[in-house]
């Protein structure tokens, strides 16, 4: 265990998928962490308080800080983890496969969670006056391109494995995990996504995995 390990300090929401994909890579690296919960709506959203909006201006968890450093960004803190605690990669050795990890992880990231993010549906349903109704469409309707997407994806790639690139987990598989829990909190019937519900239950079965879970974190609720 690096013994500057000792420091990461997590600032943290049990149900942030952002977070959770932190919280993953973390345990699969064998990393310990201070958590330091941000409820996102309590006392008008922590995230909007002056403390949080210091160390990361976009008012958004996760932030990991490691020392004096803050770092925002899911994929952004996994590559950090991954190059200054080396132990346990989370990403390939090739140029490809790399690159292969990185556009899973992302088609996550950037194409699916931002549309489905707090921000965005409290924007739907105030400034846009749209109902509940609308709102669940509009979650349904981007989970399920997305999903679809990266179910054709997956389903015909040589280069799947237990995991979504070979039988080590990656930052991808990081991602998948609460992009799938994410999809059954709003409700989302996953049968049409055989391939990726059996990487989901593959990776379920890692305690990194089990440990990361919302239901097992400090602030749950
Ligand atoms: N791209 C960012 C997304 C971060 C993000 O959207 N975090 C959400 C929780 S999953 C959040 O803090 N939302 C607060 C809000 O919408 O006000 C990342 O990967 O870290």
């Amino acid at each position: 265990m690096p013994e500057s390990a000792t420091q990461l300090v997590l600032h943290n929401y049990f149900r942030s998928s952002s977070a959770y994909r932190v919280r993953i890579a973390l345990g699969l690296k064998g990393l310990p962490y201070a958590y330091l919960p941000v409820h996102l709506n309590r006392n008008g959203g922590e995230q909007f308080q002056p403390a949080f909006s210091a160390r990361n201006p976009q008012q958004l968890v996760p932030v990991l800080s490691d020392g004096a450093l803050d770092i925002s960004q899911s994929l952004a803190i996994i590559e950090y983890l991954d190059e200054a605690y080396p132990e346990t990669p989370l990403l390939p050795a090739t140029p490809g496969q790399r690159a292969r990890v990185r556009q899973l992880a992302l088609s996550m990231a950037c194409d699916i969670h931002p549309l489905n993010n707090l921000r965005v549906l409290k924007y739907i349903t105030g400034t846009m006056g749209q109902d509940e109704a609308a709102k669940d469409a509009w979650i349904q309707h981007w989970h399920a391109v997305g999903l679809a997407a990266l179910e054709a994806d997956l389903a015909r790639d040589q280069q799947r494995g237990r995991y979504c690139v070979g039988d080590t987990p990656t930052m991808a598989d990081c991602c998948l995990v609460p992009q799938l829990f994410a999809a059954r909190r709003f409700g989302m019937d996953l049968t049409p996504f055989p391939t990726l519900q059996a990487i989901d239950a593959a990776c379920q079965r890692l305690p990194a995995f089990q440990r990361a879970h919302p239901g097992c974190q400090p602030d749950s609720e």
